[in-house]
């Protein structure tokens, strides 16, 4: 204490103050940009890599792994909803070096599935089941797309691939990447067959869309060939569907970008970017974007088939 009272000038005070500070708590005044430049901003979340929050959302499994037993996941009959806590990750089956997490299957009701890949170091994929088609999207990284007959793709963020049924075809992966699939057992009609598609979201024109204001882009060709379709659709924040939707049309949703209320029959969700939605034929199904940022998000829909 002795030695304390002997500095008596304002610098050696300040001296004394920063010695006695935490080194945690000085060293950000101290320029942190310096020290790790690559950690995520909290502040300037602009200038994070697209769909960034889809993969990074804002209630991390780590912040909910403080409240045991708390989930935003629901399954009902007719919708789900499966938030990013609960997320279960295991090993993809025929793929290498690859964790997948189911997120809707036919075991819901739905006649398609829905999941998440996580290429890692030198993964590759295994071909989906005979007479079943695959839709990819890139979330994160990038991939190499090659089959027997083509040329390879590389395909970075924003970029997808349509493989029709039963076409030999490998996703490789050096680093990481984070791809969201779909799948489903292909319904042909008059014998027309579809084409393998690989392309961007920026480069498929914005449509009409009468009566509402959301912006759409169709990832597929709308002609008879395909059974679904997967459109990306944008919601400035305040924009809400217009149309209370109730029809035959199942949905797999994944919300990319931004954060609003989903209406699925009689309940109303609070949702944010990383979350996936299943909803039934005929679920009353409505979105109201919130926040301050725009909602993105992809939605898988079965379309140019008769329901009989
Ligand atoms: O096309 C659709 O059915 C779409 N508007 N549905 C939805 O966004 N829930
Ligand atoms: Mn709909």
């Amino acid at each position: 204490m002795l030695c304390f009272i002997s500095f008596s000038s304002y610098s050696s005070q300040l001296l004394l103050l920063l010695l006695l500070l935490p080194w945690g708590t000085v060293l950000p005044a101290l320029g942190a940009e310096e020290y790790c430049s690559a950690g995520p901003s909290i502040i300037d979340s602009t200038s994070q890599p697209l769909y960034w929050k889809a993969t990074n959302p804002t209630l991390s499994p780590t912040h909910l792994q403080d409240l045991p037993g708390f989930t935003r996941s629901v399954y009902k009959r007719d919708h789900a909803i499966i938030t990013p806590e609960s997320q279960v990750f295991s090993p993809l089956p025929n793929w290498i070096n690859t964790l997948g997490a189911y997120l809707i299957t036919p075991a819901m009701g739905a006649h398609f599935t829905m999941y998440l890949a996580k290429m890692q170091d030198d993964s590759r994929s295994g071909l989906p089941p005979k007479n079943v088609e695959r839709f990819l999207f890139v979330l994160d990284g990038s991939i190499l797309l090659s089959n027997s007959s083509e040329m390879s793709h590389k395909l970075p963020v924003d970029s997808y691939a349509y493989l029709p049924a039963n076409v030999e075809h490998m996703l490789k992966c050096r680093k990481s990447a984070i791809l969201v699939i779909f799948e489903r057992r292909y319904v042909s009609v008059n014998n027309a067959s579809p084409e393998q598609i690989v392309s961007t979201t920026d480069k498929q024109p914005l449509l009409e869309t009468p009566g509402e204001v959301f912006e759409l882009r169709k990832l597929l060709p709308t002609s008879a060939p395909y059974d679904f379709n997967i459109h990306i659709m944008d919601f400035q924040p305040g924009e809400y569907l217009n149309v209370k939707e109730v029809h035959y049309n199942q949905h797999g949703l994944l919300l990319l970008e931004g954060q609003g209320i989903y209406r699925l029959g009689d309940s109303w969700y609070p949702i944010q970017a990383g979350d996936a939605i299943w909803m039934a034929p005929f679920v009353p199904q409505w979105y109201a974007a919130l926040g301050k940022t725009r909602s993105r998000y992809l939605l898988y829909k079965d379309v140019n088939r008769d329901p009989l």
